[in-house]
């Protein structure tokens, strides 16, 4: 879907580098108009708006305890950077991982992917609160905000 989007904007689009602090985002934006239609600055907009970094799109991961969602991230940097277990739950805290990625199809040069691990749901070591707790932190984790 966004690979579609990014594509419908410009085919093969210069390279940029995406301003880290929003506001200067903005301001450049706002003083050349055309600069909107770049899919980096395209993406870098989404992002500010979802109150993240302007340049690093986010992979958030949420899911069952035990469904692999940690697995999935020492997959993805091939390294055991992450806990995992077979019997009981196992990460306790939201905790970001970034990955600098050269993309040349998406035309920026400093762009830098987020993963985020979250506590499993369905929790079994039996706190029966531990669903809504892991839901509050995951929320106050965005409300804070990235620092870049
Ligand atoms: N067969 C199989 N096992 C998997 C897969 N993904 C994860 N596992 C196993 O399932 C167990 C739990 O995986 P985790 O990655 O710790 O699960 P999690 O979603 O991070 O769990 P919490 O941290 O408790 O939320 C581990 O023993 C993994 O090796 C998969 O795709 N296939
Ligand atoms: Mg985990």
């Amino acid at each position: 879907m966004l690979q579609s989007c990014l594509r419908n904007l410009i085919p093969n689009p210069r390279m940029v580098d995406i301003p880290t602090i929003p506001s200067e985002l903005v301001a450049m934006v706002q003083g050349d108009p055309d600069s909107a239609k770049h899919p980096g600055y395209y993406m870098a907009q989404r992002s500010v708006s979802a109150r993240r970094s302007p340049n690093n799109p986010t992979i958030l991961l949420v899911g069952m305890s035990g469904a692999g969602k940690s697995t999935t991230i020492n997959s993805l940097f091939s390294s055991k950077i992450c806990a995992t277990g077979n019997n009981k739950s196992v990460t306790k805290d939201v905790t970001e991982f970034y990955v600098n990625i050269p993309s040349k199809r998406c035309g920026i040069n400093n762009l830098k992917l987020s993963i985020i691990d979250t506590p499993g749901f369905g929790d079994s070591n039996g706190e029966p609160k531990s669903d809504a707790k892991h839901a509050v932190c995951m929320k106050r984790f965005f409300e804070v905000g990235c620092p870049g």
